[in-house]
């Protein structure tokens, strides 16, 4: 089995969290991709060419939902977080925190540009989402526990968090967001979140 990821991707490293909390990253070889370039060996199984993208058994598994759900389901663990009949609430909750970890992914893309080349109108929409986001989803942490990365949205949260303050977009935010700023750093702990942190 192969896992495409780069260091600093916060998708790829929902995936890389998953294959160390669910006990397979024996079974796993994660292999460097070099995203945008044309050597970029990714593209020798997928066209899209983006991370996290899983081999294995013939199989090309992207998009990093699906990808978390595999690698749970290959450790025996089955494929849903989701309890049957469905939670709702937790998909719910699962659509905030994409939406959130895709804002601060668009972020880091736009700031990486040349500073003649970013637009401030597009920053300024992103760090607005991102306010919006952590409020919401602190809400979220005091009403009713949010899980560990254990399970998708747990790891979503924590890579999103994480890139977030590498960059120090809103280094303060842990004061006006206590509760998901406990939650995060109790999740900093983990031996996979050690291990996959960001490199800046
Ligand atoms: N919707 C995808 C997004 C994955 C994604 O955007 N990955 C980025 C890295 S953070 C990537 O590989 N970008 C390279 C490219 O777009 O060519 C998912 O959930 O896995």
């Amino acid at each position: 089995m192969i896992l495409f990821f780069t260091p600093n991707s916060p998708y790829a490293r929902t995936a890389r969290i998953a294959l160390r909390e669910w006990g397979v990253l024996e079974a796993a070889e994660e292999r460097l991709a070099t995203n945008r370039q044309v050597d970029n060996p990714v593209l020798q199984f997928s066209p899209v060419g983006r991370v996290p993208t899983l081999v294995h058994n013939g199989l090309v598994i992207t998009e990093a939902r699906s990808v978390f759900a595999y690698i749970r389901d290959i450790a025996g663990a089955g494929n849903a977080e989701w309890t049957s009949p469905a939670d709702w609430a937790a998909i719910a909750d699962e659509g905030q925190i994409s939406g959130f970890l895709e804002g601060i992914a668009f972020w880091v893309r736009e700031n990486r540009r040349s500073v003649a080349e970013r637009s401030g109108f597009l920053l300024k929409v992103e760090r607005n989402r991102t306010l919006r986001c952590l409020d919401y989803i602190d809400t979220l942490a005091t009403t009713r526990p949010l899980p560990t990365v254990k399970e998708f949205r747990g790891a979503a949260l924590a890579s999103a968090l994480h890139l977030m303050d590498v960059h120090r977009f809103y280094p303060d935010w842990k004061m006006n967001n206590k509760a998901l700023g406990a939650w995060f750093e109790h999740q900093l702990d983990r031996q996979s979140m050690r291990e996959t942190a960001p490199h800046v």
